[in-house]
């Protein structure tokens, strides 16, 4: 593991131009580097500002700078640490990063700032890698599971099952100690019934964390648009074989029909769906066609990309937009639109308009444009469903269902009269697996995957 009384410098600000920028430094050496540079703290032991200058070379010279300074242990990182406040040009942040490891820093490494106030007891496994949660979450909701996360609001009922565990443990354990003198900790209709309520919870949150996308990141296109547009022929097109019934009457699909596939990795469900269309209440096609919009209606609600089709022949593609776009009802917070103009080989490539996709599955025109642009989606969709907190339910599902699995057994072993030193052996290896999670019990190998997949400065 990396040595956590060395004193680490990196970059805590983006990148990219700014008004301002953060260079941050944390260990026992904090001190006694910044005064090697000239900027000199006052003797208290307080968090404090100091204004300052610090001297960059040539061509760089002199700068001002604000230093905020925690002198002690109550800090973020749980020791020593400061943020050098300057104007946030690259350039100068990396001068600055180089005059400080020059006088004694070293180079931080990914994560390895988070990684200090989790051993330092600050943050637990799941809300440290809530932060990077935090510090990707693009969207709203991505954000709020983030600072829930944050918050403690996965760590705490955890923490609580184990420690219901232990208890557990320790009146198994203590019976064992007193097998011969009949003494009884814990009967084993109590004990069953503790396991039972245990293994109900741990079970809940591992499919709670399934359901956030630990192992679902499926994106659901689904076909829209006009009765007759093609877009049973489009699908077929895209995914290169026949999943749908195509043919030249209107009104050709009717169920909602959908095909897995996986496009350049990524697993995509494609939803052909009925043509958008009303019919009077006497058309003896009325209720059939209802029903079929219905279920069109809800397949659009739930896709993550909704590709509307309308034949490129169409006098006046932009009123057609406006009028999906008005009768479609609401849709999912991050999906995306895209609005396709299908059977281009009929009309004159001068007549296409701009924000329209061209396509035809006569000619192949715009059929792998189109492949593409849903593949872009769903790789960035992935992402960001992995990269926020979804790296706990990655991380943490394999070692909540082998919990789950050990209480069962011990269950069993209790029902069928087994041996408790059995049950306990078994409780311990759960306890173990619940204690993985929040980091109560964690190895190397567990700190490089949360805490390398940080960026450098966090
Ligand atoms: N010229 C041309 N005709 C096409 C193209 N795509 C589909 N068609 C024709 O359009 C008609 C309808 O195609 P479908 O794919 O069944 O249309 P749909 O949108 O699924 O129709 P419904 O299921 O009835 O809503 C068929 O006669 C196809 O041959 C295309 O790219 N070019
Ligand atoms: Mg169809």
């Amino acid at each position: 593991m990396l040595d956590s009384n060395e004193t680490i410098v990196a970059i805590a600000s983006p990148t990219t131009p700014a008004m301002r920028g953060i260079v941050r430094m944390s260990g026992q050496s904090v001190v006694p580097i910044l005064e090697a540079v000239g900027i000199k703290s006052s003797q208290a032991k307080r968090a404090q500002v100091i204004q300052s200058r610090i001297d960059l070379g040539t061509p760089l010279g002199k700068l001002d700078i604000a230093v905020s300074l925690w002198p002690t242990s109550q800090s973020y990182t749980g020791q020593p640490s400061a943020e050098l406040h300057t104007i946030g040009s690259a350039p100068v942040l990396q001068s600055i990063v180089n005059v400080l490891t020059t006088a004694g820093a070293r180079a931080a490494r990914p994560g390895e700032f988070t990684m200090r106030a989790f051993l330092a007891g600050r943050l637990d496994l799941p809300q440290a890698e809530a932060v990077l949660g935090v510090i990707e979450a693009e969207q709203r909701g991505s954000l709020e599971h983030a600072l829930n996360q944050l918050a403690g609001n996965l760590s705490r009922p955890l923490e609580q099952m184990r420690s219901e565990m232990l208890d557990l443990l320790a009146d198994v354990e203590a019976g064992l100690d007193f097998v011969d003198e009949d003494i009884e900790f814990i009967s084993d209709e109590a004990l069953v019934e503790r396991l039972s309520v245990i293994h109900a919870a741990v079970d809940k949150t591992r499919q709670s964390m399934e359901s956030r996308g630990g192992n679902r990141s499926r994106a659901i296109v689904a076909f829209r648009g006009n009765p007759n547009a093609g877009k049973s022929h489009l699908i077929n097109a895209l995914v290169g074989r026949e999943v749908a019934i195509v043919a030249d009457v209107a009104g050709t699909t009717r169920d909602v029909v959908s095909v897995e596939t996986t496009l350049d990795g990524h697993a995509v469900q494609w939803v052909d769906t009925a043509g958008i269309e009303s019919r009077a209440q006497h058309d003896p096609l009325f209720e059939i066609t209802a029903a079929s919009q219905a279920h069109a209606l809800r397949a659009s609600q739930n896709a993550d990309v909704r590709i509307w089709c309308v034949d490129a022949c169409h006098d006046d593609l932009a009123a057609q937009r406006r009028y999906f776009e008005t009768h479609d009802g609401s849709s999912k917070r991050s999906s995306i639109d895209i609005w396709v103009a299908t059977k281009s080989d009929l009309i004159d490539s001068t007549q296409r308009q701009p924000d329209w996709m061209y396509t035809s599955v006569i000619t192949g025109d715009g059929v792998d444009r189109l492949r593409d642009r849903v593949s872009q989606f769903v790789a960035s969709h992935d992402k960001e469903e992995v990269g926020s907190i979804m790296g706990t339910a990655a991380r943490c599902s394999g070692s909540l269902a082998h919990a789950a699995t050990c209480i069962e057994t011990a269950i069993r072993f209790v029902q069928q009269g087994d041996g408790h030193e059995f049950v306990a052996s078994e409780l311990r290896v759960a306890v173990e697996c619940l204690g993985e999670v929040t980091g109560a019990v964690y190895t190397d190998d567990i700190l490089d995957r949360v805490f390398g997949r940080f960026c450098i400065g966090k």
